[in-house]
């Protein structure tokens, strides 16, 4: 399994799966979340729907698959990054399993490219560092079969910097 890192809008990117950083709503948000919805259109959003009719939305840690509509992505998997207060252990335990839900949706799905923003990274407060660190161990310690390609897209610097240390 490749380990990837690019700057840039995980809108344009063509992957097999890109992941979202959704809310438990799954109706959209600000942030990558809006830009996904934005770009990719409503057949998103119609499946989200679906998904909550079916099991009330997404829990914090759990992740979701619908179709990426307009994107040159196949599949947006849907994960929900927990919000940076209270207890700190239990946060980065949630956001360890947004990365490894992901991954096994996307094992699933038998998916050959996925592609992460950084969760809960912008609105959710996490701190850049603490999130980097997490996001990189969980997919290192991930037994895959199907994934050949992970790449980690950062939008802004600060991120992308602290991925290029650490990988
Ligand atoms: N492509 C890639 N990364 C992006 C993009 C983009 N187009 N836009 C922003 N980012 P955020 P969260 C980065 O706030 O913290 C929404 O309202 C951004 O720089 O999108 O998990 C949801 O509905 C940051 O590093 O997600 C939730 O309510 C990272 O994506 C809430 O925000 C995550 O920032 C989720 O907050």
């Amino acid at each position: 399994m490749e380990i990837k890192l690019i700057q840039g809008d995980i809108t344009q990117i063509k992957a097999e799966g890109i992941v979202n950083a959704a809310n438990t709503s799954l109706l959209g948000g600000g942030g990558v979340d809006g830009a996904i919805h934005k770009a990719g259109g409503k057949l998103i959003l119609e499946e989200c729907i679906t998904i909550r009719n079916r099991q009330g939305g997404c829990n914090v840690g759990e992740a979701v698959i619908t179709t990426a509509g307009n994107l040159p992505a196949k599949y947006v998997i849907h994960t929900v990054g927990p919000v940076w207060n209270g207890n700190k252990t239990e946060k980065e335990q949630l956001l360890a399993s947004c990365y490894s839900n992901c991954l096994r949706v996307a094992e699933e799905y038998q998916l050959k490219t996925i592609v992460f923003p950084n969760i809960s990274t912008g609105i959710y407060r996490f701190p850049k560092d603490r999130a980097a660190k997490i996001a990189i161990d969980t997919i290192k310690q991930f037994q895959t079969q199907s994934i050949q390609e992970i790449t980690f897209v950062c939008f802004d610097e600060e991120n992308y910097k602290l991925y290029q240390q650490l990988l």
